[in-house]
């Protein structure tokens, strides 16, 4: 019995002892073969391990880049600001319009902000909306950025048919426009006339008093790395309205805005307020329409992507430009978008040294994208020039816009306003 006893301890210490060295060559191999460079041979030790850290900025921010077209052979030179001034800060921040259903959308652009540009600069975000944020909301959107977030509710006073408006002839209106997108929305017109008539003066924005803001809608995205603060660089190059893509609008939603801004600008001359009377040559008014302003050429900046003052509508000139365009109820009626109000409104207004296009940060919104096709501004970007939106496209005003940079020809001797009163 003795004998059997020592003999089965035996045979179950030779397995235990089998089983670990068995177990001892798995965990071995199973170390070696997932990490075959951190793995150090000396027992029980690891060496640290080696990790390239995926870093894009494998080019310096360049101190200028060219714009073309290529056939136009006075192509565009843009200096850029010397990288990693941080410590300046202007006035300013970001402001979101956005519904809580898309709160995932929100992060994602914010995301993409966060780390090409404000990680470095904390500017704050501004988010307004309609109906009272959520608390998920607001957790989520403070939780993703080191920077101050503030919420703010746009209420009735903004967001509502004032009483002038028929809302009969209004449904009407967007019977007619069902084929065409949001044609037959109602929100986005409030959107729209709350985007070009009132997010400048919420009383949210007035009191934070910023001097400039930068519009990000949900799902948008920011493709290149910026090492310069486009706020600053807009102040210290007095610029006033900056844009990204610029586009072709769908006529059909906006029949008659070309006829009201016409008529407006009629009317302010005759109460003696000549808003526009700069000689055309120094605006962009090439940019929207014909020599002889017959006709708007649809063209306008997406202000999905909108870097401005805020002060820019606030003065005497737009206000009263946006309180006839609402009086007229054309953003009821039909489909007045804020990009072809504001862009209107700065191409006849602003001298146009005082408007910026900002090439270098790349965009995306919807299914169009701009991505820079310079080579030292390319290595810095997540984009492919290709897809991009730009000169050859036809759906794109950079073309109008390049060539009202740089056209004298001798009509635009005459003032805006001349020009716009003559037909
Ligand atoms: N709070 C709120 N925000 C809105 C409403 N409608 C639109 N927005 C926001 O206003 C901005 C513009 O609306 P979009 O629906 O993106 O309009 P769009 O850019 O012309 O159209 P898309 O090509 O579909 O993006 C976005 O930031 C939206 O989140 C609304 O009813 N309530
Ligand atoms: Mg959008």
């Amino acid at each position: 019995m003795a004998v059997l006893t020592k003999r089965y301890s035996c045979l179950i210490l030779q397995g235990v002892i089998f089983l670990y060295v068995i177990g001892s060559l798995v965990y071995v191999a199973h170390r070696h073969f997932n990490n075959p460079q951190g793995w150090n041979p000396s027992f029980g030790h690891r060496r640290p391990q080696i990790r390239i850290p995926y870093n894009p900025s494998y080019a310096d921010q360049p101190s200028s880049y060219t714009i073309g077209p290529y056939h136009n052979p006075e192509q565009m030179v843009i200096q850029l600001p010397a990288p990693g001034n941080t410590t300046q800060r202007v006035k300013a921040g970001f402001v979101s319009l956005v519904r809580n259903n898309e709160l995932i959308g929100m992060l994602s652009s914010m995301r993409d902000m966060e780390e090409r540009f404000n990680k470095k600069y904390n500017y704050p975000w501004l988010f307004l909306n309609d109906e009272p944020f959520t608390d998920e909301f607001i957790a989520r959107t403070s939780e993703i950025t080191n920077a101050k977030t503030y919420y703010a509710l746009v209420d009735s006073s903004m967001w509502s048919y004032p009483p002038h408006i028929n809302q009969t002839l209004a449904a009407e209106g967007r019977k007619l426009l069902e084929s065409l997108p949001y044609g037959d929305s109602e929100s986005y017109r409030h959107m729209c006339r709350f985007q070009s008539g009132f997010f400048w003066r919420h009383p949210m924005l007035l009191e934070l008093g910023w001097e400039y803001y930068w519009r990000v809608e949900p799902w948008v995205r920011f493709y290149c790395e910026l090492d310069y603060d486009p706020f600053l660089y807009m102040k210290e190059n007095n610029k006033q309205y900056a844009f990204t893509i610029s586009f072709i609008e769908h006529g059909g939603t906006i029949p008659t805005l070309w006829s009201a801004v016409k008529e407006f600008v009629r009317l302010s001359h005759s109460k003696g307020n000549r808003y526009f009377s700069r000689p055309a040559s120094d605006s962009l008014y090439r940019f929207i329409t014909s020599p002889t302003a017959e006709e708007y050429n649809m063209c306008h900046f997406w202000t999905n992507f909108e870097i401005a003052r805020v002060d820019l509508w606030h003065t005497q000139a737009y206000q009263d430009y946006f309180n006839f365009l609402d009086q007229l109820g054309g953003f009821f009626y039909e489909r007045w978008g804020d990009a072809p109000v504001h862009s209107i409104f700065v191409a006849l207004f602003l001298h146009k040294e005082q408007i910026h296009f900002f090439n270098d940060i790349g965009y995306r919104h919807a299914e169009y994208e701009r991505c820079p096709d310079q080579e030292n501004l390319l290595k810095r970007c997540y984009c492919n020039p290709a897809k991009s939106i730009d000169f050859a496209d036809p759906m794109s005003c950079l073309n109008q816009y390049m060539d009202a940079q740089h056209s004298l020809p001798e009509e635009d001797q005459l003032t805006v306003s001349d020009i716009m009163l003559q037909t």
